[in-house]
């Protein structure tokens, strides 16, 4: 409680802030990504997401915070202003299904004059399976305002194929659990190629996440993702941070 209450006040107070995890991009190596993450530094500490989350998500306060992440992601983007840079947001289920959502998304593209294309939504099989169809609906509008979306979490919990064919996405993100089987086992790796290869059959890109080693980053190579995140390529930093990291990439 006494957490909720500090974050109703965490966004005026401006105690919100994001840092920014580097992707690689595995076909030339360079780094022209980074994903999000929210951060509240309270008074006496900074909280870790996985303690505000869950219960920003309970008492719906996560949609005042996740429209904050976004115009802030946006405003970045704008200040970073180098092309072909790509920062990706997450979306949780109670923004997906907040009928102000689609207007927001898209008056934060707006104020700030991005290219569409350059935002990436992250939103987790979780949110979707709730309510499928809306979700579906929701995510098409979202599609047309020429962003770019992510299924987050891939191969956990609730996955289903067919959300892959239902769902306009653009970009698997394969759940760091695969990541850390990758160097030890040999089934976990044909599973990983076989994911890659599904999804550029259905013209999607895969991003392996939580790779903390080189021989992990060797395997996820070797099955043909296009892009590894995780320790071993970066921890999330603040914004200053990444982009000195941008700029030196090849
Ligand atoms: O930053 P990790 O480092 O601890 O993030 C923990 C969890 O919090 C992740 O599952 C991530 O998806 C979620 N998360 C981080 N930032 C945001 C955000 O801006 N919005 C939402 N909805 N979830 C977030
Ligand atoms: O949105 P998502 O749930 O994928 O959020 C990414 C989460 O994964 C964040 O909590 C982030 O700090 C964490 N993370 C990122 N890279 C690694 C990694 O290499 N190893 C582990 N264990 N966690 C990671
Ligand atoms: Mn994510
Ligand atoms: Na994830």
């Amino acid at each position: 409680l006494r957490l909720a209450a500090g974050l109703v006040e965490a966004e005026r107070r401006g105690e919100l802030l994001l840092h920014y995890q580097p992707l690689l991009r595995l076909r030339d190596d360079s780094v022209v990504e980074a994903e999000a993450l929210l951060r509240w530094q309270a008074p006496d500490r900074l909280v870790p997401p996985d303690e505000f989350i869950p219960v920003a998500e309970e008492t719906g306060l996560v949609v005042g915070l996740g429209r904050w992440a976004l115009q802030q992601a946006c405003g970045d983007l704008a200040a970073l202003a180098l092309p072909g840079a790509r920062l990706a947001v997450n979306l949780s289920a109670r923004q997906l299904h907040h009928p102000a959502l689609v207007k927001s998304v898209e008056a934060a593209l707006q104020r700030s004059g991005v290219d569409p294309a350059s935002l990436i939504v992250e939103l987790t099989e979780s949110a979707v399976v709730e309510d499928p169809d809306a979700a579906q609906s929701v995510l098409g509008r979202l599609k047309a305002l020429g962003l770019q979306l992510a299924l987050d979490d891939f191969g956990t919990g609730y996955s289903s194929l067919s959300y892959l064919l239902r769902l306009p996405v653009d970009i698997l993100k394969v759940d760091r659990s695969f990541a850390a089987d990758l160097a030890a086992d040999d089934r976990t790796r044909r599973l990983l190629g076989s994911i890659a290869a599904l999804a550029h059959d259905l013209g999607m890109s895969v991003t392996v996440e939580g790779v903390e080693t080189e021989e992990q980053l060797a395997a996820v190579r070797a099955a043909g993702a296009d892009t590894a995140q995780g320790w071993l390529i970066g921890r999330p930093v603040p914004l200053a941070e990444l982009r000195t990291r941008l700029l030196a990439s090849p």
